[in-house]
C-alpha cells in the first residue's frame, strides 16, 4: 500500500502528485462522458437507458486502479461506465456502444448495461452477475493464476438472495473475490431505510468474510484502502466485503430523480471530483480538461457518423 502520510519523502510526494493527476484525468473523463450521454439521450440519439456514475467516480477509479489489469477480472452491473473507463479508457468504444453503433466496444449490441472488454463483464440483472464472479474466482484459483475477481453491486441489490448464496460459497471454498458494495443510499427511487433492516456494512460478516467500510469522497483514500484489500484477497485467497459509502449525484437513469433539490444539493458537498480538483494547480487542471473535452467531442462526432451494426454482424455474435 502506498503510504502518503507521515512526512513523505520527495519520491513519495512526486508519486502522490502523479497519481492525483492520473486520477483526475480518469474522473473528469468519466464525468464528462456521462454528462454527454445524458445530453445525447435527451436529444434522442440514445435509446434504451443510461445509468450514470456521477458522484461515484472516486470509488470506480480508486478500486479499478488497485487491480492488476493484466489478469484480475471485473464484474459489474447496470452502473458501470465509470469502471469501464477507469479500466481501459476506451471513450470512443463506450460512446459508440451506448449509441448502438458498430464502432462500439460490443458492436453496439450490448448497450449501456451489457459491456464486455478483455477481463471486464457487466450485466443489468440485479445480482445476476455476482455468482459469475464467484465462479470465475474458483476457476482462477484452480488454474493457480493468482488473479482475483471483483464484483460491484449496489445497496438495493443487497436484497437479492443470490448475493448471500454467493457469500456462502465464496467463504466456504475460500475464493479470491472482492465484493464491492457501492452504497449510495437509494435504489432507483427507494431509499435504503425502506428496503433493508439492519446495517449493510456487517452483512457479510456472518459468512466469516472480512469487511471494511469507507467513504467515497476522496479517491486517494479509496485507492489506498482498495490496494490493501486487494493484496489481502490475493495473498490469502479469501473473499472480502468492502462497503463504500457514495453519493449518487445524478438521476437513477436519464431524468428520473425523485429526490428533493435540497437533498441533491447537500450531496454535492461530497462531490469527489470537486475535492480532487481543488488539489491540482488551476493551469494544469484547465489543460487536462481542455484535452479531454476535445477528445469526447470527437468521439461523439465519430459515433454520430458511424453505422448501426448490420445483420451480418449480428449473425456473427
Ligand atoms: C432483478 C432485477 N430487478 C429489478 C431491476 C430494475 N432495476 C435496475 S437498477 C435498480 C435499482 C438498483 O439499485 P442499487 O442496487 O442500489 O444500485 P444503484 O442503481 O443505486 O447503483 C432496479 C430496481 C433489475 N435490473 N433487475
Amino acid at each position: 500500500m502506498l503510504t502518503l502520510v507521515n512526512s513523505p519523502s520527495p519520491d513519495q510526494q512526486n508519486m502522490a502528485r502523479d497519481l492525483t493527476e492520473v486520477f483526475y484525468r480518469q474522473m473528469y473523463t468519466i464525468r464528462k462522458v456521462e454528462q454527454n450521454l445524458l445530453d445525447l439521450f435527451a436529444q434522442g440519439y440514445i435509446t434504451g437507458t443510461v445509468h450514470t456514475s456521477m458522484g461515484q467516480e472516486a470509488c470506480d477509479v480508486g478500486v479499478v486502479n488497485s487491480l492488476d489489469r493484466s489478469k484480475d477480472i471485473i464484474f459489474s452491473n447496470h452502473r458501470a461506465h465509470g469502471q469501464f473507463l477507469a479500466y481501459c479508457d476506451d471513450v470512443e468504444g463506450l460512446i459508440g456502444e451506448i449509441m448502438g453503433k458498430e464502432t462500439g466496444v460490443c458492436l453496439g449490441i450490448g448497450g449501456s448495461q451489457h459491456i464486455h472488454r478483455e477481463n471486464m463483464y457487466t450485466n443489468g440483472v440485479q445480482g445476476g452477475i455476482v455468482p459469475n464472479a464467484v465462479g470465475a474466482a474458483l476457476a482462477e484459483k484452480i488454474k493457480g493464476t493468482g488473479a482475483i475477481t471483483v464484483v460491484f453491486l449496489g445497496d438495493g441489490t443487497m436484497g437479492e438472495g443470490v448475493v448471500y448464496e454467493s457469500f456462502n460459497i465464496a467463504s466456504l471454498w475460500s475464493l479470491p473475490v472482492l465484493f464491492l458494495l457501492i452504497d449510495n443510499g437509494i435504489a432507483q427511487s427507494t431509499p435504503k431505510h425502506l428496503e433493508h433492516a439492519g446495517e449493510l456494512e456487517t452483512r457479510a460478516m456472518t459468512f466469516a468474510i472480512d469487511s471494511a467500510s469507507i467513504e467515497a469522497d476522496d479517491v486517494n483514500k479509496v485507492y489506498s484502502t482498495a490496494c490493501e484489500v486487494v493484496n489481502k484477497v490475493r495473498e490469502h485467497s479469501r473473499p472480502f466485503f468492502l462497503h463504500v459509502k457514495a453519493a449518487r449525484l445524478g438521476p437513477h437513469s436519464k431524468g428520473d430523480d425523485t429526490r428533493s433539490k435540497e437533498e441533491i444539493e447537500s450531496l454535492k458537498q461530497k462531490d469527489p471530483l470537486l475535492k480532487i480538483s481543488e488539489s491540482l494547480p488551476v493551469g494544469l487542471r484547465m489543460e487536462i480538461e481542455q484535452k479531454i473535452d476535445v477528445r469526447i467531442q470527437t468521439a461523439v462526432e465519430k459515433a454520430m457518423l458511424a453505422s448501426h451494426p448490420g445483420l451480418e454482424q449480428l449473425r456473427r455474435v
